[in-house]
Protein backbone atom coordinates (compact mmCIF):
# COMPACT_ATOMS: atom_id res chain seq x y z
CA UNK A 1 0.00 0.00 0.00
CA UNK A 2 1.47 3.37 -0.91
CA UNK A 3 1.89 5.84 1.79
CA UNK A 4 -0.34 8.95 0.80
CA UNK A 5 1.87 12.41 2.28
CA UNK A 6 -0.03 14.76 3.44
CA UNK A 7 0.15 18.46 1.50
CA UNK A 8 2.99 20.68 3.39
CA UNK A 9 1.36 24.12 4.81
CA UNK A 10 2.96 26.91 3.99
CA UNK A 11 5.22 27.40 7.14
CA UNK A 12 6.69 23.64 6.52
CA UNK A 13 7.45 24.63 3.08
CA UNK A 14 9.32 27.26 4.22
CA UNK A 15 11.13 26.08 6.74
CA UNK A 16 12.22 23.49 4.42
CA UNK A 17 13.59 25.64 1.95
CA UNK A 18 15.89 27.61 4.39
CA UNK A 19 17.51 23.87 4.85
CA UNK A 20 17.51 23.24 1.00
CA UNK A 21 20.36 24.73 -0.94
CA UNK A 22 19.40 26.70 -4.51
CA UNK A 23 15.89 25.69 -4.76
CA UNK A 24 13.26 27.84 -5.87
CA UNK A 25 9.53 27.73 -5.84
CA UNK A 26 8.43 28.42 -9.32
CA UNK A 27 5.52 30.99 -9.71
CA UNK A 28 1.58 29.08 -10.27
CA UNK A 29 2.53 25.97 -9.29
CA UNK A 30 3.12 23.94 -5.52
CA UNK A 31 6.49 22.89 -6.78
CA UNK A 32 10.31 22.85 -6.31
CA UNK A 33 12.90 23.30 -8.67
CA UNK A 34 16.80 23.99 -9.18
CA UNK A 35 19.30 24.03 -12.34
CA UNK A 36 22.06 21.41 -11.57
CA UNK A 37 25.30 21.70 -13.82
CA UNK A 38 27.69 18.88 -13.73
CA UNK A 39 31.14 18.82 -15.68
CA UNK A 40 29.99 16.84 -18.49
CA UNK A 41 27.23 14.35 -19.76
CA UNK A 42 28.48 11.30 -17.41
CA UNK A 43 28.84 13.22 -14.51
CA UNK A 44 25.08 14.35 -15.04
CA UNK A 45 23.69 11.32 -16.15
CA UNK A 46 25.63 9.41 -13.37
CA UNK A 47 23.58 11.88 -11.00
CA UNK A 48 20.28 11.21 -12.61
CA UNK A 49 21.30 7.49 -11.85
CA UNK A 50 21.64 7.77 -8.44
CA UNK A 51 18.41 10.04 -8.13
CA UNK A 52 16.35 7.14 -10.24
CA UNK A 53 17.48 4.21 -7.62
CA UNK A 54 15.97 6.71 -4.91
CA UNK A 55 12.75 8.05 -6.59
CA UNK A 56 12.15 4.38 -7.24
CA UNK A 57 12.80 3.63 -3.87
CA UNK A 58 10.41 6.66 -2.00
CA UNK A 59 7.92 5.75 -5.22
CA UNK A 60 8.40 9.46 -5.76
CA UNK A 61 9.87 10.66 -8.97
CA UNK A 62 11.28 14.09 -10.22
CA UNK A 63 10.12 15.94 -13.50
CA UNK A 64 13.42 16.19 -15.04
CA UNK A 65 14.88 17.20 -18.41
CA UNK A 66 18.65 16.84 -19.00
CA UNK A 67 20.86 18.54 -22.07
CA UNK A 68 24.37 17.69 -22.18
CA UNK A 69 25.83 18.36 -18.68
CA UNK A 70 22.27 20.38 -17.27
CA UNK A 71 19.82 18.82 -15.12
CA UNK A 72 16.52 21.06 -14.79
CA UNK A 73 14.18 19.51 -12.27
CA UNK A 74 10.95 20.05 -10.29
CA UNK A 75 9.20 18.33 -7.60
CA UNK A 76 5.48 18.17 -7.03
CA UNK A 77 4.03 15.60 -5.05
CA UNK A 78 0.90 14.87 -7.68
CA UNK A 79 -0.98 12.57 -5.89
CA UNK A 80 -1.53 14.97 -3.22
CA UNK A 81 -1.93 17.88 -5.22
CA UNK A 82 0.81 20.03 -3.68
CA UNK A 83 4.31 19.68 -1.45
CA UNK A 84 5.10 17.07 0.67
CA UNK A 85 7.96 15.58 3.08
CA UNK A 86 8.95 13.25 0.18
CA UNK A 87 9.56 16.64 -2.36
CA UNK A 88 11.83 17.70 0.32
CA UNK A 89 13.53 14.51 1.23
CA UNK A 90 14.33 14.16 -2.77
CA UNK A 91 15.83 17.57 -2.91
CA UNK A 92 17.93 17.17 -0.05
CA UNK A 93 18.85 13.68 -1.69
CA UNK A 94 19.47 15.74 -4.68
CA UNK A 95 21.65 18.26 -3.29
CA UNK A 96 23.76 15.64 -1.84
CA UNK A 97 24.72 13.81 -4.73
CA UNK A 98 25.29 16.86 -6.32
CA UNK A 99 27.94 17.79 -3.99
CA UNK A 100 31.40 17.55 -5.90
N1 LIG B 1 5.91 10.98 -7.99
C1 LIG B 1 5.56 12.21 -7.66
N2 LIG B 1 6.45 13.21 -7.79
N3 LIG B 1 4.36 12.47 -7.19
C2 LIG B 1 3.44 11.52 -7.02
O1 LIG B 1 2.33 11.80 -6.58
C3 LIG B 1 3.79 10.19 -7.37
C4 LIG B 1 5.08 9.95 -7.89
N4 LIG B 1 2.94 9.19 -7.22
N5 LIG B 1 5.43 8.73 -8.28
C5 LIG B 1 3.28 7.82 -7.45
C6 LIG B 1 4.48 7.64 -8.35
C7 LIG B 1 2.02 7.14 -7.97
O2 LIG B 1 1.59 7.75 -9.17
C8 LIG B 1 2.15 5.66 -8.16
C9 LIG B 1 0.88 5.08 -8.72
O3 LIG B 1 2.46 5.09 -6.92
Amino acid sequence: MAKRPQRLGEAEIQAGMNRLDGWTRPAGRAAIAKTFKFADFSAAFGFMTRVALKAEQLNHHPEWFNVWNRVDVTLSTHDAGGLTQLDLELATFMNACAKP
